[in-house]
């Protein structure tokens, strides 16, 4: 499955890992490359030192390519976008912003850059400040999301710029990624199904909820201050969604939920804390290593695309 992304990236396999946070450390980020997709590390709201500490990790695992994904709304962005030329890292996939400012010191370095885009006036503006590829990441995704679907996203960012297009959001076998390919997608991004995954030092009961999920089983906090989040629904999500219904501010709905990504990832607790997952969730039903993942995916990919268009 060669492609101009497998080809940009020097990679084995069209998939690559979402920048997950807490979740997309060394351990995760080195067994997706060392499998032939694209780990990364997550940078999420961390500061630049651990990032460096976890670029060093993962290479100390694999000669492969390693990439970061740098969280625009991070206090940290500034200090990790400095740290990423520093150490050299070949790609840089950004979210929930736009990466402009840094744009040009990254591709100096000689980094491959891909934000994520959840529209194709954001892919427009990439492809024109020098982004290597897009991801287009629809609203199934877990976590920060979009409005548009994966179905209706990706084919308007293809036709929209000529830089390859990684599909994002709702993509969780061989089927999505097949799918993907033939709205135009050249890779797909894949996180919860690496949530679940073997090498994941997610908490098991995280990676449980996910298992045990059904097809309408998330929902979305924060619609009404804009900052709209996808994970599965619990004790918290349900007087999240009250209060924001009552018009309780957004500084007072904080402190829900300050800590509580870390509570759910780390310390499993999976009630009162925030379970990021993306709408395919309902689709994955058991723990796989990385390597299996992938085999599993780009088989039934592959088979299911022979004879297509013939
Ligand atoms: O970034 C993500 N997913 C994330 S980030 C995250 S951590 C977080 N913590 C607290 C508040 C918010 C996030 C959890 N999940 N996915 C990539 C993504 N980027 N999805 C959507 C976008 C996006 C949306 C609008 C990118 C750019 C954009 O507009 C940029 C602009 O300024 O025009």
């Amino acid at each position: 499955m060669k492609t101009r992304i497998t080809e940009l990236l020097q990679i084995e396999v069209p998939i690559i890992q979402g920048g997950m946070a807490w979740v997309a450390e060394h351990h995760l980020a080195a067994a997706v490359s060392a499998a032939g997709g694209l780990g990364i590390i997550g940078a999420a709201n961390a500061p630049a030192d651990w990032v460096r500490g976890e670029i060093r990790k993962a290479r100390e695992m694999t000669d492969r390519p390693i990439g970061v994904n740098v969280m625009l709304l991070s206090p940290y962005a500034d200090e990790v976008a400095k740290v990423l030329v520093e150490e050299k890292v070949p790609v840089i996939t950004t979210g929930a912003g736009n990466p402009g400012k840094y744009m040009e010191m990254w591709k100096a370095a000689g980094s491959k850059v891909i934000p994520v885009v959840a529209s194709v006036a954001l892919a427009k503006m990439m492809e024109r400040g020098g982004a290597d590829a897009v991801i287009a990441e629809g609203t199934e995704s877990g976590g920060h999301i979009g409005a548009a679907t994966t179905m209706t996203l990706v084919p308007q960012v293809v036709d929209a710029v000529k830089v390859p297009v990684i599909a994002a959001g709702g993509i969780g076998d061989g089927r999505g990624m097949a799918a993907a390919f033939m709205l135009g997608a050249e890779a797909v991004q894949l996180g919860t199904r690496f949530v679940v995954a073997k090498e994941s030092i997610c908490h098991s009961n995280y990676k449980e909820r996910i298992i045990k999920a059904k097809d309408i089983d998330s929902a979305v906090t924060g619609r009404s201050h804009g900052h709209p989040i996808r994970q599965l629904r619990n004790q918290m999500t349900k007087e999240y969604i009250q209060k924001e219904q009552e018009g309780v501010p957004f500084e007072e709905l904080e402190l829900l939920t300050v800590g509580s990504l870390r509570n759910a990832v780390m310390d499993g607790d999976v009630k009162h804390g925030t379970v990021m997952a993306g709408q395919i969730a309902g689709l994955i039903h058991k723990e796989q290593t990385c390597q299996e993942i992938i085999e599993e995916m780009t088989k039934e990919a592959k088979a299911l695309m022979q004879g297509v268009g013939r």
